[in-house]
C-alpha cells in the first residue's frame, strides 16, 4: 500500500478517494478539507475571533488542533455536562490538550453554575436528556461567544454527523430544518454566526487524525446517546458507504449544492409570520416569548423532582 501523493508506504487508505496516504500527505488532506469548507462557505477571515466548542471527543479535538496550525486565533469552550463518569472524563482530554497547545479555554460547568446536570435536571423538566443538553448548550455557546466578543462560533460536526441529520430530516420532510442545515449559520438577531469546518470529513479521519497527532480523546460515546435515533442513522449510512465508497459525501455534498436553498427559501417566506425577537427579561438573550427557552428549563430543572408515594408507587426491582 504506497501513498498517492509520494510512493512511501502509506497508513490509511480513504476508499472515498480511492487512494491511500504516508502520514504527511493524510495530516495535508484533513488540512487541506478544512481550508476547502471554510474557503467554499466563507466561514471566517484570518483576523476573526474563533471560539470552538470542545467536548473531548475526537472531532473538537482534532479541528482545534487543525485550526491552530492554520494560524488561526482560536479559544476553547468546554460545559459541563454532569454526565457522570462520562463528563469527569471528558473535561481531562480537554485540559490535556490545552496543557500541550498553550491555549485559552473557558469551562462552564452546569451543576456548579446552573444547579443541575443533565441527567436529572431532564426528568425534572420533563425533557429528553439530549433535548436539555441540545438547548442548554446552544444557550451558552451564544451566551459565551457574545460576552467574549467572539466574530464566529466553530463546532466539530463532521460529514458522517451531518449526513445523518440529513437522514432524519429527509426521512420527516423537515422542510424547516432542512432550509437550515448548511454549515454555515450567519449571524443575526443577537446570535453569533455558528460554523462547520469538518463537514468534509468523515468520522474515521477524525479519529486518524488524532492517533497520528498523538492527541488523546475521549473514545466512549455519552451514555445518552445509546439508541438514539441520530445514531441508527449513522448505521445505515455506514452500510451504503461500505458498498458504495462515497456515498455519504454525495448525498450530503448534493443536497448543499442542489437542493438547500429551495427549503431556505421557502422557509424565508415565513419569517414575517414569526413574532419578533426581544430580550428575555431574565438573562437578556434574544427570544420570542417574555423568558427564553433556556431560563425556563433552568427553572425547571432546579426544582425537586416529585416522588411518588402511596399504593401507585412501583418498588425498584434490587439489582443484583
Ligand atoms: S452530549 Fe448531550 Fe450529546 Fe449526550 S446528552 Fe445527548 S446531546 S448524546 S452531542
Ligand atoms: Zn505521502
Ligand atoms: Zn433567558
Amino acid at each position: 500500500m504506497k501513498c498517492r501523493v509520494c510512493r512511501e508506504p502509506a497508513v490509511i487508505d480513504l476508499r472515498r478517494h480511492n487512494a491511500n496516504f504516508c502520514i504527511e500527505h493524510f495530516l495535508r488532506l484533513c488540512r487541506d478539507q478544512v481550508a476547502k469548507a471554510i474557503a467554499e462557505h466563507d466561514m471566517f477571515a484570518p483576523e476573526d475571533r474563533i471560539l470552538i466548542a470542545v467536548s473531548g471527543g475526537k472531532d473538537s479535538l482534532a479541528l482545534w488542533d487543525i485550526l491552530l496550525d492554520m494560524g488561526y486565533q482560536v479559544d476553547g469552550l468546554y460545559i459541563g455536562l454532569g454526565i457522570g463518569e462520562y463528563s469527569e472524563q471528558s473535561v481531562t482530554y480537554v485540559e490535556k490538550f490545552v496543557e500541550s497547545r498553550d491555549v485559552n479555554l473557558r469551562i462552564i460547568d452546569l451543576p456548579t453554575e446552573y444547579g443541575y446536570d443533565i441527567p436529572s435536571g431532564s426528568r425534572a423538566a420533563k425533557r429528553t436528556p439530549c433535548s436539555a443538553c441540545g438547548l442548554s448548550k446552544r444557550h451558552l455557546f451564544d451566551q459565551a461567544a457574545t460576552e467574549g466578543g467572539y466574530d464566529v462560533v466553530v463546532t466539530g460536526h463532521n460529514l458522517d454527523d451531518e449526513a445523518a441529520v440529513l437522514l432524519g430530516n429527509t426521512l420527516r420532510w423537515q422542510s424547516d430544518y432542512l432550509g437550515r442545515q448548511k454549515p454555515v449559520l450567519p449571524a443575526g438577531h443577537g446570535f453569533p454566526r455558528k460554523v462547520k469546518p469538518l463537514v468534509r470529513l468523515g468520522e474515521r479521519e477524525m479519529a486518524a487524525y488524532c492517533v497520528l497527532t498523538g492527541i488523546d480523546y475521549i473514545v466512549d460515546e455519552c451514555p445518552k446517546a445509546v439508541g438514539n435515533k441520530h445514531l441508527g442513522y449513522k448505521e445505515v449510512l455506514n452500510l451504503l458507504e461500505a458498498q458504495s465508497p462515497g456515498s455519504k459525501h454525495d448525498f450530503y455534498a448534493g443536497f448543499l449544492a442542489r437542493a438547500v436553498d429551495r427549503f431556505a427559501s421557502a422557509e424565508d417566506e415565513t419569517i414575517d409570520d414569526r413574532p419578533a425577537l426581544r430580550p428575555c427579561t431574565a438573562c437578556g438573550a434574544p427570544c420570542s416569548s417574555e423568558v427564553c427557552a433556556f431560563c425556563r428549563l433552568v427553572e425547571r430543572a432546579t426544582q425537586d423532582v416529585p416522588v411518588k408515594l402511596g399504593p401507585t408507587a412501583k418498588k425498584e426491582p434490587t439489582s443484583l
